[in-house]
């Protein structure tokens, strides 16, 4: 009924109450007198669902009725975090459920923590594909987002005497209330095997078939995701591994219990386990299975449901808008050519035609070594079918390449889909370049760069093709709903516009001045601040002063990320407050929370250096609490949603050039942080959107860092010029902070003086200097949370819904 979808001010949480009981008792089978919390989460989830569901429905329906074009959106993660909170904030029902809970004994908060974070994705690419959905939902774009139904997601980060370690995270544990398992569609997928060729009687070819040795089955699993005051409902499907004989029946009755269970595990080995590399290498066999298994069934269940309403696959174009979330899944261009080729008959020109203008492709990095490729043997091996096809493809293109008869041998070779330098190899990347119509980087600057270095030669071929659309994050997770403090502030002084527009928060822009609003939102601030000074005395045992400043920065530990910057320059702070304690330093906490992949050796040793500096400089009495670090472990969504808020400076400085966006330093912006940052990435927009009196930007621009490592830079020269920097380095080398095993980082800060890819020496004292410039700035209250609200006010621009439109309007053609 519609009154669901109404503000919560009129749902009647008594009958919420009794619908909660009901849901407890008929679907759950327990009553109030021995319902466990989990009990309570998952009657709760289901009471929102059931509203959920009739929206649902009738947006499907509303699709198919209105022949609408879809959108597909292919993404091997989706970090989505919890649901539950999410679900009843853009219902409006929040009050109404923790009143009607409360009624019954049950508190919100002890519950909502339970539920489990939903961690299919890594970081950046997959938290975006998180938020482009939930803004999908809300700007009425019909979309099925297909991804990997993981059983273990994320792995669960410990930090053991300073170590990271990996735990698996069963999300899946206590059952997923929010899925349904559709049984009924499941498609069949093969690996291996061999091509036969079918000629006709004068020996013409016909047609290829494909003869697979494996064939597994990927099972759809169907989650709603719900927008903004629940206006559309789409799809998000996962796909399982079932095997398609579960048990090998003749080997278990001939005592082979363990053989006999083989072709099961092979497929549950398909969507068992997220890959936890980020911008590092995943090169596994399993992976590139999981890349295949997943396309294909997508692209099967794209078809069948495009046959089923039009009855011709030749107007796919028009009705679907397929979208590559990386390369990841660019096993489809090939794959979409094999349907269309080999099992509905058309001729390869056709066939072509169609992929193209079906497909689009977003790249997140220019990092050569997250560049995805696969071994041609490999490749030939798993999917021999569509080894084939991308020979063909390649000829194809570079006939194309040829005929403008303007590239060199040289550009030749690095538009060609196989690189043939040493072990020759498949290049996903371009062959998502040939086989979409449209082909996007995720900030200006990133796609600049594209156009310049890995796409130049395939740009200079299709010079239509690259556009950029600079990410964005959804206010309803990132403000709405992570910071009730701000958003009831915002709503008392500019009214609720800004809750359907966002764009309206920008009439906080006049309230910098009022410095009654400032107290408040420092107030707000503070209280944000003082949740996360909580948690980390319960977790982690260390006392902060929420007076202090909060410096942040929280992502993936990456040397490009330079966490290793700031924790130099926490050192060489630490010496300075030791060797100065005449001067009047201003508090400050030093937050890090982060994931390595588990392979990455450097990013391991920056956790543990970070907590080893942590140790030393927290039980320091001579630091009298004016520095404290803390290393926060398992950082993921939900502990973003409350580190964002309670932020008062964010860190996003990366070497310029090599963060593709970014979308934490939008997500602290938005929240009332001041950024401390190098023009990289999204802070170069974000700058331009909220002036430059309002962001602290520091370093060398990405020229500047071409151009040093041209001229050969040469590290050393540069840490001995720098007295600060060569005792922060001289600490941490001599086992200031490692007692325990002296030499622990002589291989990093060896690095950091033999060649420093990342420019860290390069920008130390650009960066220690800016830090000491925004003590000054702080000290200054009122000018703080000015330049604060000035953030909060213009960060509209970053929200995923205008990303969202654009997407819409420029690459897929739905309308919005
Ligand atoms: O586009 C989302 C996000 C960007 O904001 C980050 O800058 C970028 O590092 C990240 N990339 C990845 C992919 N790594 N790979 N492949 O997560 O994408």
């Amino acid at each position: 009924s519609e009154t669901s979808f109404l503000p919560s001010e009129n749902i009647d949480p008594k009958e919420l109450a009794d619908e909660i009981l009901r849901v407890l008792k008929y679907r759950g089978g327990k009553d109030a007198t021995v319902a466990t919390p989990h009990d309570w989460l998952t009657a709760s989830i289901k009471v929102v669902r059931d509203r959920i569901i009739d929206r649902w429905v009738s947006s499907t329906k509303e699709a198919y009725d209105q022949s609408a074009k879809r959108v597909y959106y292919l993404s091997l993660e989706f970090l989505i975090g919890r649901l539950m909170r999410d679900a009843f904030s853009n219902l409006g029902m929040m009050d109404a459920m923790r009143e009607a809970l409360s009624s019954l004994g049950v508190d919100f908060d002890v519950i909502a923590a339970l539920e489990p974070d939903a961690a299919l994705g890594n970081g950046g690419l997959g938290r975006l594909a998180a938020c482009f959905m939930e803004s999908m939902a809300t700007v009425d774009v019909p979309v099925h987002g297909y991804g990997i139904r993981y059983v273990n997601g994320m792995f669960r980060q410990e930090i053991r005497d300073g170590w990271q370690v990996e735990l698996p995270e069963n999300w899946l544990d206590h059952g997923n209330p929010w899925e349904f398992e559709r049984r009924e569609r499941a498609f069949e997928v093969g690996f291996g095997g061999s091509v036969e060729s079918v000629t006709d009687a004068q020996g013409r070819l016909e047609r290829h078939i494909w003869k697979p040795t494996e064939r597994v089955l990927a099972v759809a699993y169907d989650t709603p995701v719900v927008g903004w005051r629940g206006k559309r409902v789409n799809t998000l499907r996962l796909w399982a591994g079932m095997s398609l004989d579960p048990i090998l029946l003749a080997a278990f009755n001939a005592g082979d219990h363990i053989g006999a269970l083989r072709e099961s595990n092979k497929a549950d080995a398909l969507s068992r386990v997220l890959y936890p590399a980020d911008a590092t290498p995943a090169g596994q066999e399993l992976r590139l299975r999981q890349e295949y298994f997943f396309s294909t069934a997508s692209l099967q269940d794209i078809l069948q449901r495009h046959l089923s309403q039009y009855g011709d696959l030749h107007s796919l174009p028009d009705k679907a808008a397929i979208h590559l979330n990386d390369t990841h899944p660019s096993v489809a261009v090939a794959e979409l050519m094999r349907l269309l080729l080999d099992v509905h008959g058309l001729d390869f020109d056709d066939a072509w035609d169609i992929t193209k203008r079906t497909f689009a492709y977003t790249n997140h990095t220019l990092l050569p070594e997250a560049l995805e490729s696969w071994p041609v043997p490999l490749f030939e091996r798993l999917l021999p079918r569509h080894m084939q096809i991308v020979y063909a493809i390649n000829a194809q293109i570079l006939i194309e390449a040829r005929a403008k008869g303007d590239f060199s041998g040289e550009q030749i070779s690095s538009i060609s889909l196989i690189n043939e330098g040493g072990e020759r190899r498949v290049r996903m990347g371009n062959l998502a370049f040939a086989g979409s119509h449209s082909i996007n980087g995720v900030s200006a600057l990133h796609t600049e760069l594209m156009k310049e270095t890995v796409f130049a030669d395939l740009h200079k071929l299709y010079p239509t093709r690259i556009n950029n659309k600079t990410n964005g994050i959804t206010p309803r997770r990132w403000l709405i709903q992570c910071n009730p403090g701000l958003t009831a502030l915002a709503r008392e002084a500019i009214g609720d516009r800004f809750l359907d527009d966002i764009d309206a928060i920008s009439d906080l822009d006049a309230l910098a001045s009022d410095a009654a609003f400032r107290e408040k939102f420092a107030a707000v601030k503070r209280a944000n601040k003082q949740r996360l000074a909580s948690l980390v005395s319960e977790r982690l045992g260390i006392r902060v002063d929420p007076s202090a400043m909060f410096d942040i920065q929280i992502k993936r530990i990456h040397e490009y990320k330079r966490q290793l910057l700031n924790i130099i320059e926490a050192v060489a702070l630490y010496d300075q407050i030791r060797s100065h304690p005449e001067r009047d330093w201003m508090p400050r906490v030093k937050f890090f929370g982060g994931k390595a992949a588990p392979s990455y050796h450097n990013a391991k040793l920056i956790i543990k250096l970070a907590n080893d500096v942590a140790r030393v400089v927290n039980s320091d009495p001579s630091v009298r609490g004016l520095l404290k670090v803390v290393f926060v472990p398992n950082y993921n969504v939900s502990l973003a949603e409350i580190m964002m808020p309670a932020a008062d400076l964010s860190e996003q400085i990366s070497t310029a050039g090599m963060e593709a966006s970014g979308t934490g330093n939008m997500k602290f912006a938005l929240n009332g942080a001041l950024t401390i940052g190098t023009l990289d990435g999204a802070n170069v927009e974000m700058k331009e959107h909220v002036g430059d009196d309002n962001i602290f930007i520091f370093g060398l621009t990405t020229e500047e860092v071409a151009q040093r490592r041209a001229n050969g830079y040469n590290p050393r020269d540069v840490i001995a010029g720098s007295p600060e920097l060569s005792q922060a380095l001289s600490a941490i080398s001599s086992g200031v902070f490692s007692p325990d095993d002296p030499d622990r980082y002589r291989e990093l800060t060896d690095g950091l003086y033999q060649h420093d890819w990342f420019m860290v020496a390069a920008d130390f004292d650009s960066y220690a200097d800016t830090q000491r410039k925004i003590d000054e700035v702080w000290r200054d209250s009122p000018l703080w949370y000015a330049k604060a609200i000035h953030n909060v006010a213009r960060m509209s621009w970053f929200s995923s819904d205008r990303t969202i439109r654009q997407y819409a309007e420029e690459i897929w053609n739905v309308p919005v």
